[in-house]
C-alpha cells in the first residue's frame, strides 16, 4: 500500500525560529514500521515542504494517510482529515502521537477512521495489515479490528475504544534515517547542530501534577537496554544527540552502563538531556563522569524558587536541590537549561524576584505559564477554572487561568517581558552564539507569507 506520512505545520510561538528543529522522528519510526512490511510509506513534513495537501494526494495517490501532532495542533490535524476524505473517501485515514495517546476523545468528532492511542508501534503494523486486507476485499464480510489493542475505530456510527496495552521502547526498530540525512542541516538545538533525536523511553516514574508525559503508556515507565540506545547513537553521523526522555537520570546503575558502553565504543558525541535536579544534586560524581563524555545540556525542571511552590506542583525536590544542581552542571560546563514556571498566583513583585533569582545564577532559561493540560492530573482540578477552550493556547506559553492580581493581559506583559529580560540578559551565552539575527528576520516573514498562503489553500 502507499502511505503518506504527514507532520503537521508547527503552531504558535515556535513557528517562528529554526534555531529550534528537530527532525520529524515519529514520521521516520512509522516509515521503518512500514518499508519492512513491503509498503510504500512517503514522508511529508509541512514545516518545510510548501505544496498543498491536495497536489500531495494528487502527487502520491495514497490508500492510507497517517497524521502526528501535539494538543496545539488538534484542530489542523482535523481540517487534514476533511481536506483528505473530500479528495478521495476511500482513503483510511490513522491519527497517532502524543496528544491521541491520551486525549483520543477529542477526536470522535473527526472524520479519521482510526484513532491510534499507544507508544509504542507493534500494533500498528496489525492495524495496517488489517487494513490491507480490508482493501484488497480479503474480507468477505465486513469486519472490525475489535482483537487489535490501542485503537479506536468506528462502528456504526459510533467509536469503539480497545484497551491500551503497556509497552517497552525495546520493541521499537531501529528508525530508517533518510529522511534525516536528506535534511540533516534543518535540525539543530541552538548552537547544537545538526542534531539528531534518539527516543529511549515511555513515560516517566514522577507524577508532577502539571505534566502530560508521566501519564504516557498508561503511566508506566520502560527504557530501551543500553546496549541498543548506545549502538543507535554510534551509528549517527551527527555530533550531537538529544535523547527525547522525559527524565534520563533515573537510574544510577543504567548510567554508569551507558558510560561504560560509550567509552568501550569509543563514541564522541555532545549529548542534550532532560533530568531532574534532585538526581543531579545528589550525584556529582556520575555527573561529573558525564560530563566527561559529552552531557552538554540538561533541561531541568526547576519551575520555582521556594519548597511551597515545588511542593504545590508534587514536584518532590527542594530548593537546595535546585541550587546544588545549578552549581553541579555549571562546575561541569553544562548548560542548565533551567524550566521555570510563572502562574496565576504572581504578583509584579513576584516576577521581578524570579527574574533576579534567574539572572544571578548560571542558567539559560525557558518560562512557561502553569498550563493544566489536558491529559495531565491538573487539568481535572482546574477545568472548570479555565478561561479559554482553545486547544492551541494550551502551548505553555498562555495565560489560561485567571491572575489573581492583575488582568490576563498585564499578566501576558510581565510573562513576556520577564522571558525577554532573561534573554537579553544570557544574549551572550555561547548557547546563542550561532544566531543570525538578520536571517531570523527572514525567517519570521517567511513563515508569515506560508500562514497567509494556507489560510487559502491547506
Ligand atoms: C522534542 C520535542 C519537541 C520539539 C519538536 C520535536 C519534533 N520532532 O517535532 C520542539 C522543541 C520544537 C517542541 C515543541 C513543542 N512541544 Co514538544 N516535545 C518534544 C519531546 C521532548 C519529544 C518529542 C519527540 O520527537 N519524540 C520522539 C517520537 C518518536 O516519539 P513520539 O512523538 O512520542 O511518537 C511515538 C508515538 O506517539 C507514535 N506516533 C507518533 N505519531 C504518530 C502518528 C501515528 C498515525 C501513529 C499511528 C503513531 C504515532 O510513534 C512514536 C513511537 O514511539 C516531547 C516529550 C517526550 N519526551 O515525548 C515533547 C512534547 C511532545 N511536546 C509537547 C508540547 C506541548 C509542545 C509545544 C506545543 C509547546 C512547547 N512549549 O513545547 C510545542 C509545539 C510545537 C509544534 N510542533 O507545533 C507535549 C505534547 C503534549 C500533547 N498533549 O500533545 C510533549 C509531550 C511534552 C509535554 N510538555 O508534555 N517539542
Ligand atoms: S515534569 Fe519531569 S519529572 Fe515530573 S513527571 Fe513530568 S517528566 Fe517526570
Amino acid at each position: 500500500m502507499k502511505i503518506l506520512l504527514i507532520k503537521p505545520e508547527t503552531v504558535g510561538i515556535f513557528s517562528f525560529t529554526y534555531l529550534v528543529e528537530h527532525e520529524p522522528l515519529e514520521m521516520e519510526y512509522l516509515y521503518t514500521v512500514f518499508k519492512n512490511g513491503g509498503h510504500e510509506p512517503v514522508i511529508y513534513d509541512r514545516r518545510y515542504e510548501l505544496c498543498s495537501l491536495k497536489k500531495k494526494l494528487k502527487e502520491t495517490k495514497p490508500d492510507v494517510v497517517c497524521v502526528t501532532g501535539y494538543i496545539t495542533q488538534q484542530e489542523i490535524m482535523k481540517r487534514y482529515c476533511q481536506v483528505i476524505k473530500f479528495y478521495n473517501d476511500h482513503i483510511r485515514i490513522i491519527l497517532g502521537g502524543s496528544n491521541v495517546e491520551i486525549n483520543y476523545e477529542n477526536y470522535f468528532d473527526s472524520k479519521a477512521d482510526y484513532l491510534y492511542h499507544l507508544s509504542g508501534l507493534s500494533n500498528l503494523v496489525k492495524l495496517i495489515d488489517f487494513i490491507d486486507s480490508e482493501l484488497k476485499g480479503d474480507q468477505k464480510e465486513k469486519s472490525y479490528p475489535a482483537d487489535i489493542p490501542g485503537i479506536c475505530y468506528r462502528k456504526d456510527d459510533n467509536w469503539v475504544v480497545n484497551q491500551k496495552v503497556i509497552e517497552t521502547p525495546d520493541d521499537l526498530p531501529i528508525p530508517d534515517r533518510t529522511y534525516f540525512y536528506a535534511n540533516k542541516n534543518r535540525f539543530r538545538y541552538l548552537c547544537f547542530k545538526p542534531l539528531a533525536l534518539v527516543k529511549n523511553s515511555y513515560s516517566c516514574k514522577k507524577a508532577c501534577n502539571f505534566c502530560f508525559c508521566t501519564n504516557r503508556n498508561s503511566g508506566r515507565y520502560a527504557c530501551r537496554h543500553v546496549e541498543s540506545l548506545v549502538d543507535e547513537i554510534a551509528s549517527l553521523d551527527v555530533d550531537a544527540i538529544h535523547i527525547t526522555d522525559d527524565d534520563f537520570l533515573v537510574d544510577e546503575d543504567y548510567l554508569r552502563e551507558f558510560i561504560r558502553s560509550i567509552r568501550q565504543k569509543g563514541v564522541h558525541k555532545k549529548f542534550l538531556i532532560y533530568g531532574r535536579a534532585d538526581f543531579i544534586a545528589h550525584h556529582e560524581e556520575l555527573i561529573k563522569e558525564l560530563a566527561d563524555i559529552g552531557l552538554s545540556l540538561v533541561m531541568v525542571g526547576l519551575e520555582a524558587t521556594n519548597n511551597d511552590e515545588l511542593d504545590s506542583y508534587n514536584k518532590r525536590t527542594s530548593l537546595e536541590e535546585n541550587e546544588e544542581c545549578i552549581r553541579i552542571l555549571s562546575e561541569n560546563g553544562i548548560f542548565c537549561a533551567g524550566l521555570f514556571i510563572v502562574h496565576q498566583h504572581m504578583t509584579k513583585q513576584d516576577f521581578r524576584k524570579l527574574y533576579e533569582w534567574i539572572a544571578s545564577r548560571d542558567i539559560v532559561p525557558t518560562i512557561s505559564v502553569f498550563t493544566p493540560m489536558q491529559g495531565s492530573a491538573s487539568y481535572k482540578e482546574y477545568e472548570k477554572d479555565m478561561i479559554t477552550r482553545d486547544v492551541t493556547k494550551q502551548d505553555l506559553f498562555h495565560c489560561l487561568l485567571k491572575p489573581e492580581h492583575m488582568s490576563v493581559r498585564a499578566f501576558t506583559i510581565q510573562y513576556y517581558r520577564l522571558s525577554l529580560k532573561l534573554a537579553w540578559h544570557n544574549r551572550k551565552s555561547a548557547l546563542y552564539s550561532d544566531n543570525n539575527y538578520p536571517g531570523a528576520v527572514i525567517y519570521i516573514f517567511k513563515v508569515l507569507f506560508v500562514k497567509l498562503k494556507r489560510i487559502f489553500v491547506l
